[in-house]
């Protein structure tokens, strides 16, 4: 008779394929296999899990993925690909170079705006001067975004990550990493590593550690947890309570399951307008009457919807409707 081990708590901090790795609050990892449909997780998830019976190994299985406070995903016509689960926040990181897609960067936002979470836009290199200043500029219409009560929205900070203060806003930076759990998303070549490796020294060989676990080899495709170096208020070490979630690649950010209607909802620089339409169902594209398209239109009011942002707003709009 094999004897059934008791049902843990878990946090999954890595994926790969169907299995994943658990940590147990005692730091202890292992790596654990999905029951059924139900317990299929993702990083970030709370689980339910039970060791193997004895003699088969020191695996386990998922017995059930606890409620998510949130879950950071994005959808195309065929596929749902999660990130992570139960984030504090996304920090989406660019640089001076390369040249960054705003649309990308939009559809980030949109998609955490959706499950509410919070965003902090990162712009590194700041010794590349005048591309520095071009993405600068880029990004004035998130600068100024507020919230539905008026408080900026965006934090968007300068940094030098391969410098020896990491940037103008770096210490802001590392004071909004602190107690949370922050999923970094960017193109190629920002500088992701970059910051997980100076914020977290043996972030390397964290890394290795799960790749042999889960025999996956060095680039794995899904996200990848380390845990910060912490301090709670007294400054006294508090582990395992802030995070950085490396994410895999940023292309192709499918916003399939944002309704069309809702869209406003979640582009809060339109939606401020939004109010002000003569039809409570209307798509600001052609309307009479239409607040938003009168606030872009108008020279005076020039830069309250920014126009890139007008356009982005077509262009997802019309991608919703299946056009
Ligand atoms: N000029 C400049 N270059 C930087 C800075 N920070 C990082 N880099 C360089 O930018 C390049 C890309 O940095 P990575 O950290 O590898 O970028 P990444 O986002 O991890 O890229 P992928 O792994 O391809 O997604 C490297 O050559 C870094 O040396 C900076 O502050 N200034
Ligand atoms: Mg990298
Ligand atoms: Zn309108």
């Amino acid at each position: 008779m094999t004897q059934t081990h008791a049902l843990l708590h878990g946090l999954v901090v890595n994926s790969h394929g169907r299995h994943c790795v658990v940590e147990s609050d005692d730091g202890s990892r292992r790596i654990c296999h999905p029951r059924g449909k139900k317990s299929q997780a993702v990083v970030g998830d709370r689980v339910q899990w039970r060791a193997a019976p004895a003699g088969q190994g020191e695996e386990g299985t998922i017995e059930a993925v606890l409620p998510r406070d949130n879950l950071f995903y994005r959808q195309d016509e065929v596929r749902t690909k999660a990130f992570a689960a139960n984030i504090d926040q996304i920090l989406v990181l660019l640089a001076a170079e390369p040249v960054f897609s705003e649309g990308q960067l939009a559809r980030a936002l949109i998609a955490a705006q959706e499950q509410g979470i919070a965003a902090i836009i990162g712009l590194n290199k700041e010794d590349v001067p005048d591309a520095f200043a071009q993405a600068w500029q880029r990004l004035a219409a998130y600068r100024v975004m507020q919230d539905g009560e008026s408080q900026p929205l965006y934090p968007v900070l300068r940094l030098q990550l391969e410098s020896a203060s990491g940037g103008t806003d770096f210490a802001a930076l590392q004071a909004r990493l602190q107690q949370r759990r922050t999923l970094v998303l960017g193109p190629s070549g920002v500088g992701k590593s970059t910051l997980i490796n100076r914020l977290i020294p043996e972030a390397q060989a964290q890394t290795a550690a799960i790749s042999q676990a889960l025999n996956s080899g060095r680039h794995t495709t899904t996200t990848t947890w380390y845990w910060l170096p912490d301090a709670n208020e007294d400054g006294v070490a508090a582990p395992r309570r802030a995070a950085i979630l490396d994410s895999p690649g940023f292309q192709e950010f499918g916003l399939r399951h944002i309704q069309p209607q809702q869209l406003t909802r979640w582009m809060p620089d339109i939606h401020a307008h939004a109010q002000g339409c003569r039809f409570h169902n209307c798509t600001h594209i052609h309307e009479p009457g239409c607040a938003v398209q009168a606030v872009v239109q108008d020279e005076a009011t020039h830069g309250a919807i920014a126009r890139s942002r007008y356009q982005l707003y077509q262009r997802f709009l019309a991608e919703l409707q299946g056009r």
